[in-house]
């Protein structure tokens, strides 16, 4: 696969990798927010009942696992696309929007929702099947100083692992708030290990038609980078982005 292929920003030295300590992986969800909303499926495959005929639609989602190190998910096997961002920016959901399931992946308004690595399969209409990997969010300063290194090495020690399945990274940041420091260190964590990435701007759905636009550039400006706006409360912009999800998935 090759490396280096996707959005690069600038390319200041990458933060500081820790070793990330294996545990060991029961296969069940651990770590859930207090309010947040049950995952539907656990590990049975979801079958969709839409027949809306698109080859981008998923006929089969599954969860996978649950990992809190990299050394805890299945041998490589099927093409992963990682979705990473702040606490709260909107993954989970986004993620359910992509996977066209409600309750597949938790959900909550409380950030810190999503406390380790949580994998997820799609079998797509195509034919095609790709995983989803739903990160903790990063930046979430309520969180105890021990929490927040322990999922940045947790995320760090994933992207920088070398799995040869890893074909890229949703980069999330709010519409309404554009890229800060923590993205800005995010991309250049990306770019040294050569993991190719898109931006995504969510929540699109709180902007007015006519904000958009700028608000889009403003996300992907100082990067060079292409942006996809979503909404995964009202799924606009869902296909194209599963549409650059496979392009970053058949990269080689
Ligand atoms: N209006 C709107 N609200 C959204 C959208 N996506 C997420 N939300 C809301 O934002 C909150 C956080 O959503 P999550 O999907 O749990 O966010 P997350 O990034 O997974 O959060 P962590 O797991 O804590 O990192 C929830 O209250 C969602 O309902 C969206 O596209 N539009
Ligand atoms: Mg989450």
């Amino acid at each position: 696969m090759r490396r280096n292929a996707g959005n690069r920003g600038p390319n200041p030295p990458p933060p500081k990798s820790r070793p990330v300590a294996p545990r060991p992986n029961s296969g069940k969800p651990t770590g859930v927010a207090a309010d947040a909303k049950p995952r539907a499926t656990a590990e049975r495959p979801e079958k969709s009942p839409a027949k809306s005929g698109s080859p981008f639609d998923v006929i089969e989602a599954t969860f996978v696992t649950e990992a809190r190190a990299a050394e805890g998910l299945p041998p490589p096997s099927c093409v992963e696309v990682a979705f990473a961002g702040r606490s709260n920016v909107g993954k989970s959901t986004l993620l359910n929007a992509i996977a066209q399931r409600k309750g597949l992946a938790r959900t909550s308004a409380t950030p810190g929702c999503t406390r380790g690595l949580v994998l997820f399969e799609l079998a797509l209409r195509s034919g095609e099947a790709v995983r989803i990997v739903d990160l903790p969010g990063y930046g979430f300063a309520a969180r105890g100083r021990d929490e927040k290194r322990d999922w940045g090495a947790m995320i760090e020690g994933y992207l920088s692992s070398g799995r040869p399945t890893l074909a890229g990274v949703c980069v999330l940041v709010d519409a309404r708030r554009g890229p800060e420091e923590e993205e800005r260190q995010l991309v250049a964590f990306l770019s040294s290990v050569g993991v190719p990435f898109v931006f995504v701007a969510t929540k699109i759905d709180k902007l007015a038609k006519n904000e958009r636009f700028a608000a889009l550039e403003r996300v992907g400006r100082g990067f060079g980078a292409r942006v996809i706006g979503v909404s995964g409360d009202t799924g606009e912009g869902r296909d194209e982005l599963v549409r650059a999800m496979l392009r970053m998935s058949k990269r080689d």
